[in-house]
């Protein structure tokens, strides 16, 4: 399918989406976020993505926020609307049955930000910018900000973030753990793909297993995650890929994973 507000394109096992609004440094607007949820369905329906990517357009955004000209004109019900409709997407996106990697590119303001916590990881550039800036414009993060941050880095420094709407260089972001590793510029789309395809060689049952494990135990007392382990664990033991990655181990070769949930 062709979108107008972001490129999605699938290379062997690794599908990429480029937010592309450059004009409006890649703001979400109601328009992009139906066609990003449009490519969720796409990526859920195809079965050969393993991973998926998420970047910018252009050197200078990842996603720079809400799209503030539609933000001012709204009402509180058209507000309330749309920042469930942004909440929901972004909860389908931390759900997604495959690992999410940020490439994040430049500013990751606001809603930017947001999305990007969602991911299972953030690897930045070294000219990335992280924010929760909605304080300055009298507003709060409407798209989980303030519960995926706070749980992330701690909550008095997500708080501390939040209340100044202060912007911090991606160097910052790493050591605040916002951001896994940083990069120079022109290797970061590199070394997110080389992860993205080491990824995508294991075992698909696995990856997801590993996924839900962790996304469901998180916000549990640790007796409630353990069991949600050991749920996960037995659920992938007798899949094809177990086997093949086991018997792999046993004859001494690389495991070539069929990545089919079926069996
Ligand atoms: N929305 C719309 N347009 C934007 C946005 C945005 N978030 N950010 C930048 N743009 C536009 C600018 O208006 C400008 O357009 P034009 O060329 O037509 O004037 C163009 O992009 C380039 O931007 P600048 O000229 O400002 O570029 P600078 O390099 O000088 O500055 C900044 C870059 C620092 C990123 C600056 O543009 C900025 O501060 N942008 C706003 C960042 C921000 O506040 N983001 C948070 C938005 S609110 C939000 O995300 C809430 C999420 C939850 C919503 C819940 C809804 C109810």
């Amino acid at each position: 399918m062709v979108y107008e507000n972001l490129i999605f394109k699938i290379e062997g096992n690794v599908a990429t989406i480029v937010f592309d609004r450059p004009k409006a440094l890649n703001a979400l607007n109601s328009n992009l976020l139906d066609e990003f949820l449009q490519t969720m369905d796409e990526i859920e329906a195809n079965e050969k993505i393993h991973v998926l990517l998420l970047t910018g357009s252009g050197e200078k955004s990842f996603i720079a926020g809400a799209d503030i000209t539609e933000l001012a004109t709204f009402n509180p019900l058209q507000a309330k609307k749309f920042s469930k409709k942004g909440q929901l997407i972004i909860q389908r996106l931390q759900e997604l049955p495959i690992p999410v990697i940020a490439a994040v590119n430049g500013f990751a303001l606001g809603g930017g930000s947001e999305m990007a916590l969602a991911c299972d990881f953030i690897y930045a550039s070294d000219s990335a910018t992280f924010g929760l800036p909605e304080i300055t414009l009298g507003i709060i993060p409407g798209f989980g900000g303030t519960q995926r941050l706070s749980r992330l880095i701690g909550i008095n420094k997500a708080k501390e973030l939040i209340f100044t709407g202060k912007m911090i260089p991606a160097s910052e972001a790493e050591k605040l753990g916002i951001v896994n590793k940083v990069f120079p510029a022109a290797e970061l789309m590199g070394e997110a793909e080389k992860t993205a395809r080491l990824i995508a060689s294991k075992g698909r049952v696995s990856l997801r297993a590993a996924k839900e494990a962790v996304n469901n135990g998180i916000n549990t007392d640790l007796a409630t995650g353990l069991n949600i382990e050991v749920d996960a664990f037995a659920i992938c033991v007798t899949s094809g890929d177990a086997k093949e990655g086991m018997n792999a181990f046993i004859e001494k070769r690389k495991a070539e994973f069929a990545g089919d949930l079926d069996r």
